[in-house]
């Protein structure tokens, strides 16, 4: 099986925003190690045609959301710069089924990375704390997929947005810290930091465990996504959306 040939397919799909079937029917002997190879064959695609990597995010670090995908072990994704959104609009041209999520994004100062790094090596490398929306869009039919699926997918990223204010680490306490996200002025989802693996230090911590791996690490800029509080939520044309964060103030997407 070329797992190059499976990138430029799935990298086709990314970009044109059509669905397509899991890889894994294909091939269902494909793996988790290959899955994360195939992801980073798609971003070196982008990164060719001039894109840039900023960050990374953790997906499934919370229950709500492993659930709601059935799959039940977090996973990672690569952030490039064309995935940031400047100004909070989000535009339904070349999505297939967005949905949105509530999270808060870590900003690094150093380099982090090994097999051991604990919260505590997180919070000397952490200059600041923004809250942020995330924005996924499975490439799969019907949002569905299996983890090596999802993996292969980039962790279904799509766009993310953070707010203006950056914030200490010293804050609040962020494992306390509630969120709620309402679409068109109707509450869906409330939760707390708590729900990322217990705090949402843990996940920046897990994930230089996980690149540990493959011999990455976290470099110093780049943000790090701790996966969504809450369930994600549908969102359609027309729709807005606003997560108001405890003492952290509001984000909000008008979706066009
Ligand atoms: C996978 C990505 C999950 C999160 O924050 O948990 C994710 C998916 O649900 O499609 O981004
Ligand atoms: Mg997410």
């Amino acid at each position: 099986m070329d797992l190059k040939q499976l990138a430029e397919r799935i990298d086709q799909h990314q970009r044109t925003g059509r669905d397509m079937d899991k890889v894994t029917i294909e091939h269902p002997s494909l793996n988790v190690n290959d899955a994360y190879d195939i992801q980073k064959m798609c971003i070196d695609f982008a990164q060719e045609r001039g894109d840039k990597m900023v960050g990374w995010k953790m997906g499934l670090t919370s229950k709500a959301k492993q659930i709601s995908v059935g799959v039940d072990e977090p996973i990672y994704g690569r952030l490039t710069q064309s995935m940031e959104l400047s100004e909070p609009v989000l535009h339904m041209d070349q999505l297939i089924h967005p949905r949105v999520e509530p999270e808060i994004a870590f900003v690094l100062n150093k380099e982090l990375g090994g097999e051991h790094v604990t919260p505590r090596d997180v919070w000397m490398a952490t200059e600041c704390i923004f809250p942020a929306i995330e924005v996924i869009d499975s490439r799969y039919k019907n949002f569905s997929f299996t983890l090596v699926d999802v993996i292969a997918d980039n962790a279904s990223s799509t766009k993310f947005i953070l707010g203006d204010q950056a914030f200490s680490p010293y804050h609040t306490a962020w494992d306390e810290m509630g969120v709620a996200m309402y679409r068109n002025g109707e509450m869906l989802h409330s939760g707390t930091g708590a729900a990322v693996l217990g705090h949402p230090v843990r996940s920046v911590a897990m994930l230089a465990k996980m690149l540990s791996r493959t011999e990455q690490t976290i470099k110093p800029g780049m943000v790090v996504l701790v996966g969504g509080f809450t369930e994600a939520i549908d969102v359609n044309s027309g729709d807005h959306v606003e997560v108001r964060y405890e003492k952290l103030g509001s984000l909000n997407l008008d979706i066009k």
